[in-house]
């Protein structure tokens, strides 16, 4: 049978009846699938939790997961092959448009959780961690949310936000009007803290908006913290064609992983959760030594393989690890970072080892210029604490600088940055030499541009990356990727 004579995808092949809708997530993409809706299905409670997920800013994914009920593909790619499961735990894809359905279910008494992936720069967050209320994330949804007139109560909103979190005030202004109670809002994007990060940036919303609906969210909803992994890269047609020919019947939304997941969480779920825990997720108290070992150890070598990998003519994770000089930088950054990582409980040299092999899975095509996006945003979570631990004990932090030289390079020589501040990296371009840099590192944090030393220091590692001084820079077990010898990307009159 070729693919178009292959049944779709539908609850026919779901042999379950379908959960109730408890929980909300908004970000329906690639990662939510992969993660939150797989360990979803995998509690032992599943059968009580259907997840109703919400897009961003276009409606593709909802459109597309809808015609299949819901249902999708993981490809469990490892190193040796791919494995295959159906997975039927979101029960509605909406477009993140549709305010009035939204509202209409995180106002429902049985709703018990929010989950978010909507991005580190959806959170409007300042360049010191604050939640910044003149941030272009959230300008927008102020004005709409102060300028509005009615509530958001049962007869719909009367005004419609943009972005995630505005329209998630409104949607908990429905609930707090329907007498619904409380709430948990669980976020698991990669920021430090999130829970907390999520709690100013919601309640600073609804504060702008009325302070009712502000001091309701803030004694009604639990705002947990977790710290998620699971490295899953873009789908490709040729992924398509694969489930296609493997397992029988045509998803047009299959999602790939690798095997290895994590799911970390802390904070209290008032009106129940799945047991989540009963799929390998971990509940602790304290979530900060595992946040700061995922943020710094996964998410930090991801940046610097990005944006190095990148300069060096590199196209993914793995290509960029076979690399020497890349190898290099990145065991100096986690030399930095381990330092600074309790031992106990944390296997740190195991860790490692584990992300030499997740990163060196080259089935896994993990494309670097996904991870270069926001790098504003994601260097002040995984560059910049390190930095500063490693200079408060009296040593350079010359691993963690070079990951921000690495994206001072990259940033001089892409025409177009994915960034919540790419207008002010290209005004910072039209500057040279120390200035550019000192500007540059100034939109990551000002604790990085005030400190003439860092800025000095960076500045010296720029170009670095580009200049081949490596001894095994012509290793030839490079597997075919483009090698460390192969033309550099130099970056005319921009390195200082
Ligand atoms: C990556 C993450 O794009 C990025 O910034 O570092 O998406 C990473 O793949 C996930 O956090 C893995 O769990």
């Amino acid at each position: 049978m070729t693919g178009g004579q292959l049944p779709r995808l539908d609850r026919t092949f779901w042999p379950l009846p379908q959960a109730p809708v408890r929980i909300v997530h908004l970000g329906l993409g690639a990662f939510h699938r992969s993660h939150q809706a797989w360990y979803t299905q995998h509690a032992p409670d599943a059968a009580d939790w259907g997840i109703a997920a919400f897009t961003g800013r276009r409606p593709d994914a909802a459109l597309a997961l809808a015609a299949q009920d819901g249902l999708f593909t993981i490809i469990d790619r490892s190193g040796n092959g791919d494995d295959f499961e159906v997975i039927g735990s979101i029960v509605e894809a909406v477009d993140g448009a549709d305010v009035g359905r939204l509202c209409e279910l995180v106002s429902a008494p049985e709703t018990a959780v929010v989950t978010l992936t909507i991005t580190e720069a959806a959170y409007g967050l300042a360049s010191d961690g604050s939640f910044d209320a003149g941030s272009s994330a959230v300008a927008g949804d102020l004005a709409v949310l102060a300028g509005g007139t009615g509530t958001a109560g049962n007869a719909g909103p009367a005004v419609t936000p943009t972005t995630p979190l505005g329209r998630l005030v409104l949607a908990l202004a429905a609930r707090r009007d329907a007498g619904a109670g409380p709430v948990a809002v669980v976020s698991c994007d990669n920021l430090s803290g999130n829970g907390e990060v999520a709690r100013r940036a919601i309640v600073g919303l609804a504060e702008a908006w009325d302070m009712d609906v502000a001091a309701w969210i803030a004694e009604n909803v639990s705002f947990v913290s977790s710290s998620v992994d699971r490295i899953t890269p873009r789908t490709t047609d040729a992924d398509v064609a694969e489930v296609e020919e493997r397992c029988g019947y045509r998803d047009g939304s299959p999602v790939v992983a690798e095997p290895f997941r994590d799911w970390v969480l802390s904070g209290d779920f008032p009106a129940g959760r799945p047991r989540w825990e009963d799929a390998g997720a971990v509940v602790v108290d304290d979530i900060e030594p595992y946040e700061n070992r995922k943020l710094w150890l996964l998410n930090g070598a991801h940046s610097l393989l990005a944006y190095a990998g990148q300069l060096r003519g590199h196209t993914t994770v793995a290509e960029a690890l076979e690399d020497p000089l890349c190898r290099e930088a990145v065991e100096a950054f986690w030399d930095e970072a381990s330092a600074h990582l309790p031992e106990e409980d944390l296997h740190i040299p195991e860790y490692r080892e584990a992300l030499r092999a997740r990163f060196g899975n080259r089935r896994i095509a993990h494309h670097l210029s996904q991870i270069a996006a926001d790098g504003t945003t994601k260097l002040r979570m995984r560059a910049l604490p390190v930095l500063v631990a490693e200079r408060s004990e009296g040593r350079s932090g010359a691993g963690s600088a070079l990951m921000l030289a690495a994206w001072i390079d990259y940033v001089g020589q892409e025409d177009s940055v994915q960034d919540p501040l790419s207008s002010a990296i290209r005004t910072a371009n039209g500057s040279a030499g120390h200035e550019r840099v000192a500007t540059l590192l100034n939109l990551v944090s000002p604790q990085l541009s005030d400190d003439p030393e860092i800025v000095s220091l960076v500045a010296s590692r720029c170009g670095t990356l580009t200049t081949d001084t490596s001894e095994g820079a012509d290793a030839t077990d490079s597997g075919g990727s483009t090698s460390a010898t192969s033309a550099p990307h130099l970056i005319p009159g921009r390195n200082s």
